[in-house]
């Protein structure tokens, strides 16, 4: 667990101790260690391993520092979980809402006794909010403003996070007697980054047997819909799962519509439409001259898109981007796998704040099959990752060199993820960027500077010609932090001028750039590369997150660079 990870955890534990209105030094105790952890050099994993105390730092006490010894070890805190147990949930979810807090969500609890985020917008609207002492009008607009981002964003489940809750029920489910076919439709099979609720179908010779395992599934939370061919649950994440049995005839038909999007729907009906059919979730029927269709197809989805002249379109597709067009004219793209990758281009080691060392992370690549790979570590401003100054870099290249000549198998470039600065130099001397086989440049610092100055400032870093590649360049955080605000058309036709690359970084936290900003690059020319940014062997398995996404922007093999045997990739991501 890294410091971010453990300051939002001790963050959490006040958040829940002040709603409690527990005693105000513990909780600012917790605040202490927050700022503590925010503002340390050293990962505090680091601390833990080298069995230094840390009782030694300002604000860590002894049970401050057990706290931070079991997030290191577990992954987790007990103590934070237990919290999170006693207090309503629903209030623990007013209190996140941006701009409320949980002093506020406390304060409008009492008041109000509402303890819902549709309770507080109801109120808000009726004016009740403004009229609670300590608020006002302004602070009641700015609450609903607050709801609003929070609804667009905050309730959504990243896709890793959704495949966790996803995976053992399927497996649960799949042990019901007489069930045929099961499958998750939905947002979760076009792969979106974040999912609202899972949307499972199944046939089974008997619905009845199925919908009493699902109901009885252990993680299951509350059941909300109990029917005989439709249940819908929430489990204890707070995921909602909607079951549906449908008979064998209409199960390709209920397959396209719960699968979605609605968009794409839409416009597939239309098409059929005009071709004289009805498509619905049932099939597809021939409209007749007294109302009743004819029922045509409905099996399989791939008979359901024929009756309207169109090939099978990948779900990752189906966003009415123009697949329903591309379909149409058999130009539907041979979209990228993960297999297809030869190379990851951006990782992390020991050296900064990753967890394994060189030699690890070489060999879980070369167990990858990779024929090429990257080590880049952070640079020096990034202090609190242990970011590497030339000196120490130097000192890394001589380590590379003897894990290259034990491990012939791979390709290892030395590269490093310079810091962007705050006025778009590097933070790296000219002559050690020079010296890297590829120089990877992100923003990470002053993410908040106005539009215009925020893409001189990475406009001015691409510039420089050693630059290579482009680390994920929205700077966003799914669910946690909006994109930079950045004229990034013109950054990606700059990029595609000067040569440089763009990253698609694979890590569901970040997916960035996202889809329809990849589709824009490809538009534009702009050399794609996909990698995991991985800090960990295990992360660099988050390979087919991105190559999903980039699934989604319609991309193919031939769209991305570390597709491509080593010589010819070579000579790609040259300026
Ligand atoms: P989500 O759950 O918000 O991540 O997004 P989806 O796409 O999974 O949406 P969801 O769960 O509301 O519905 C699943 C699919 O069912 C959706 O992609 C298309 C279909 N669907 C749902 N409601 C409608 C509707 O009102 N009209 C049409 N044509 N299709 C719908
Ligand atoms: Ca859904
Ligand atoms: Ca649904
Ligand atoms: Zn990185």
């Amino acid at each position: 667990m890294d410091n971010p990870e453990i300051a939002r955890i001790f963050d959490e534990v006040a958040d829940v101790l002040e709603i409690q209105g527990a005693n105000t030094f513990r909780i600012r105790a917790y605040r202490n260690a927050v700022r503590t952890v925010e503002s340390l050099t050293t990962p505090l994993r680091k601390w833990v391993e080298e069995n230094r105390p840390l009782t030694d730092l300002p604000g860590i006490g002894k049970e401050m520092a057990n706290h931070v010894r079991e997030m290191v070890e577990t992954g987790t805190l007990g103590f934070r979980d237990e919290l999170l147990a006693e207090v309503p949930r629903s209030l623990i979810e007013l209190m996140r809402l941006p701009n409320l807090g949980p002093k506020k969500a406390k304060k409008i609890y009492d008041e109000l006794k509402i303890g819902s985020v549709d309770e507080l917008e109801a109120a808000a609207k009726a004016g009740l909010i403004a009229a609670v002492p300590g608020f006002g009008a302004k602070s009641q607009e700015k609450i609903l403003a607050g709801i609003a981002e929070y609804r667009q964003h905050g309730s959504r489940f990243l896709l890793p996070q959704a495949e966790r809750a996803v995976e053992p029920l399927l497996g649960y489910l799949r042990e019901s007697p007489g069930l045929e076919r099961l499958e998750v439709a939905g947002s979760y099979r076009r792969r979106k980054e974040t999912v609202g609720d899972i949307d499972l179908l199944a046939i089974a010779s008997q619905p009845v047997p199925v919908m009493e395992r699902f109901r009885g599934y252990p993680q299951v939370d509350k059941v909300l819909n109990a029917g005989d061919t439709k249940s819908t649950v929430v489990l204890g994440s707070g995921l909602q799962v909607d079951l549906r049995v449908v008979p064998a005839d209409c199960y390709g038909a209920a397959l396209v519509y719960f699968t979605g999007s609605k968009e794409h729907n839409v416009k597939l009906r239309r098409r059929a439409v005009e071709k004289g059919l009805r498509i619905s979730e049932y099939g597809v029927f021939r409209e007749q001259p007294d109302g009743e269709g004819e029922w045509i197809a409905g099996r399989e989805e791939a008979d359901v898109y024929a009756t309207v002249g169109l090939a099978w379109i990948p779900p990752e597709l189906r966003e009415d981007r123009g697949e329903i067009e591309a379909a149409a004219a058999g130009r539907l793209p041979d979209l990228i796998r993960v297999q297809d990758l030869r190379g990851d281009l951006h990782m992390h080691s020991t050296w900064s704040d990753g967890r394994n060392s060189i030699e690890e992370m070489v060999t879980a690549c070369a167990a990858r099959g990779y024929e090429y790979m990257v080590i880049s570590d952070h640079s020096k401003s990034l202090s609190m990752t242990g970011g590497l100054d030339a000196y120490r870099l130097r000192l890394q290249w001589h380590e590379i060199d003897q894990v290259r000549s034990r491990h012939p198998e791979i390709r290892v470039l030395r590269a490093m993820e310079v810091d962007i600065l705050g006025d778009g130099s590097l933070d790296l001397e000219d002559e050690m960027l020079a010296g890297l086989d590829l120089v990877l440049v992100s923003l990470h610092s002053r993410l908040d500077l106005p539009g215009e100055q925020q893409t001189a400032r990475v406009l001015k870093a691409l510039e420089h010609p050693e630059v290579n590649v482009f680390c994920h360049p929205t700077a966003r955080l799914i669910n946690r932090r909006k994109p930079v605000d950045m004229d990034l058309d013109l950054v990606l036709r700059r990029a595609a001028e000067l040569g440089v690359a763009v990253e698609l970084n694979s890590s569901p936290n970040r997916l960035d750039l996202k889809d329809t900003h990849l589709k824009l690059a490809r538009e534009l020319g702009c050399k794609v590369v996909i990698d995991t940014d991985a800090h960990r062997t295990a992360e660099l398995d988050l390979m087919r997150y991105g190559v999903e996404q980039a699934r989604r922007a319609g991309l193919t093999a031939g769209d991305v660079l570390n597709t491509l045997p080593f010589e010819t990739f070579w000579k790609a991501i040259q300026r």
